[in-house]
């Protein structure tokens, strides 16, 4: 039977190993909602950077620049990390330079495994699906925040532990731990992150609206994967 696992933290990658499994990174609020939205939109491919100054530059090679730091648009950037901006028409077929304070830092930290795929609830049971068929074992890779445990993260890791639960066996204690959380959440996931930190940190900004969207289930059917540099379809 495959076996499945959770990283909680980006900074606990340490603690596994990675080449031969694939990698599910996570960042629901909101950065892999985001390009989840934006492929099921018609984007073309996503090149994720860590640092912001490497992604600037890839305007001058035709990319759209988009992300965010701390949940603000990036000055001079032409999109932020609201889900509903990657809807446009005028990015169908386009290409997307994109980081984000925690969700490309996980993906970079990701970097090495045999697949590395995106998850968010928009796309759960396509996910699910592709994993199902797929060979290796499986690392859901929680992105937080800088280093920090969130809740959001952990519940999606549940809720795909538990579409995958006949066929994978679950490994140490934070599958067990994410599935619980989960259980214990999923008739109202709105309700239960009310007191959770980036939903109070994105209330702030006064951005509410993506976070129920973010909560969405299987909305979209796509699953990006990376392929050398830049996720695809
Ligand atoms: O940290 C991230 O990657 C972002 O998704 C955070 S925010 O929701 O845009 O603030």
């Amino acid at each position: 039977m495959k076996r499945i696992d959770v990283c909680l933290s980006p900074d606990l990658m340490h603690l596994y190993k990675t080449d031969d499994r694939t990698i599910v990174v996570v960042d629901i609020l909101r950065a892999t909602s985001c390009m989840t939205t934006a492929f099921a939109h018609g984007i073309q491919s996503i090149m994720p950077f860590e640092s912001l100054e490497d992604c600037r530059s890839m305007k001058k090679h035709g990319y759209f620049t988009s992300g965010e730091r701390d949940g603000k648009k990036v000055d001079g950037f032409d999109l932020g990390n609201s889900p509903f901006e990657y809807m446009n028409e005028k990015l169908k077929g386009h290409k997307i330079a994109f980081t984000t304070t925690n969700g490309t830092h996980a993906i970079a930290r990701s970097i090495g495994a045999r697949e590395i795929v995106i998850g968010s609830f928009l796309n759960l049971s396509s996910l699910s699906e592709h994993l199902s068929k797929g060979i290796y074992d499986v690392l859901i890779v929680c992105a937080g925040w800088k280093g920090r445990f969130n809740l959001e993260d952990t519940l999606f890791a549940g809720a795909l532990i538990e579409k995958l639960i006949d066929k994978f066996s679950l490994e140490c204690d934070a599958p067990h731990a994410s599935l619980h959380l989960y259980r214990q959440a999923k008739s109202n996931l709105v309700d239960f992150l009310k007191e959770a930190s980036h939903v109070k940190r994105l209330a702030n900004l006064n951005i509410v609206e993506d976070i129920k969207f973010c909560l969405t289930m299987d909305k979209y059917s796509v699953v990006p994967v990376l392929k050398g540099s830049e996720f695809q379809l």
